[in-house]
């Protein structure tokens, strides 16, 4: 089964209710009378305000259309942005939101249906004025009313242009840990991306995304909202993108640890975070202690004894952490790599 990624460049604009309003009024109001001079005046009016309705309820309906169809399909997105699009937003209010604003059509065109009768039968100018204040008014309540969809959706194109292009595809290294650790820091030092550092915990706020280039390939790093030990049930929404691009990208987890009293986080409580993340993913978790530049002996010595790390590092000043990559794509990248590489030779 092969699954849809985000393609930003497909994401509709999304209007806002006034926005298509006034598209709306423009379009009615644009439409000139034409025909022969020859006919009645009246007869003449009808006609054009035929062509009104019939033009301006076309466009707003092929508008409305249109963003829905553009809007990403959830059952056929990689469950990585699925599963994004449901911890922020909600599965059911989007796919709610894109079948209103996918169906007013069907409604618009009713409503164009009857007005197009009323003017038809419209015995005096005053009728036929009263049947165009009726169209337009139930236009506009019916835009006004999917307000809130088109907001939501608004919200989520806004949200899906942010989120980097992951390609789920790629060998990844997921950078998890403690809120305040470095894991921002550490993407830095050793990947194309720049993600936002800050001396407050939670700075992360969605996942960030770098590309570390070897020798004509390239593997993805991500930088991860901060963890703290709860379970799922309790996490916030920032979190939880957290916890999604561990499960469906990481192919490793680099465990960033602080063993000192910066980051406001001590290590028992780190440590049942490392406990937690080994036991509930499947890719293999490295833990690695940072801040070795404001550590001391006793607090390296004790993050040694509960974490066994591969390498102490800064990520202030990225001492060690080029080298902390080599190691992780040594023991893990590389393997894959010849695998694959011995696949294509056994085919050839
Ligand atoms: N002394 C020292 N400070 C560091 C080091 N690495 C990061 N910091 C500082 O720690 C703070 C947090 O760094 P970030 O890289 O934003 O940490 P993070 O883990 O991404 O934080 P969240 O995204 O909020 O979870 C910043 O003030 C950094 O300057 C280090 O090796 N040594
Ligand atoms: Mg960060």
């Amino acid at each position: 089964m092969s699954f849809e990624v985000v393609d930003k460049a497909k994401l509709p604009y999304i209007y806002t209710a006034d926005e298509l309003i006034s598209m709306f009024l423009t379009a009615y109001a644009r439409e000139e009378a034409r025909g022969s001079t020859a006919e009645p005046a009246f007869v003449k009016q009808k006609r054009l305000e035929i062509r009104r309705i019939v033009t301006s309820g076309k466009l707003l309906a092929s508008t409305l259309r249109d963003m829905a169809l553009r809007m990403p399909f959830l059952d056929k997105l990689h469950p990585f942005y699925r599963e994004l699009i449901d911890v922020v937003y909600g599965a059911q209010v989007y796919k709610h939101a894109v079948a209103k604003v996918g169906n007013a059509h069907i409604a618009i065109k009713a409503i164009a249906k009857e007005a197009i009768t009323a003017v038809r039968t419209a015995a005096d100018k005053s009728q036929l004025y009263k049947a165009r204040k009726m169209y337009q008014a139930r236009v506009i309540d019916l835009l006004r009313d999917l307000a809130p969809e088109l907001d939501k959706l608004r919200e989520v194109v806004i949200y899906l242009r942010k989120l980097p292009s992951v390609d789920p595809t790629l060998f990844t290294i997921a950078v998890a840990g403690a809120p305040n650790v470095g894991k921002s820091s550490f993407v830095r030092c050793v990947s194309t991306a720049e993600p936002e550092v800050a001396e407050y915990p939670f700075t992360t706020k969605q996942i960030h995304l770098g590309h570390i280039i070897l020798k004509g390939d390239k593997v993805q790093i991500v930088d991860t909202p901060g963890l703290l030990d709860r379970p799922l049930a309790e996490r916030n929404a920032i979190e939880r993108q957290a916890v999604l691009a561990l499960r469906h990208l990481a192919n490793v987890i680099l465990f960033l640890v602080d063993p000192t009293p910066h980051s406001g986080y001590s290590l028992e409580m780190q440590k049942r975070l490392y406990d937690e993340i080994k036991t509930s993913f499947e890719a293999p978790t490295v833990a690695v202690v940072n801040k070795v530049d404001i550590a001391t002996q006793e607090e390296l010595e004790k993050a040694r004894e509960l974490f066994n790390p591969v390498a102490h590092i800064s990520t202030l000043n990225c001492h060690g952490t080029r080298e902390v990559v080599d190691y992780v794509l040594n023991k893990y990248y590389v393997p894959l790599a010849l695998e694959k590489l011995r696949e294509i030779r056994r085919r050839a």
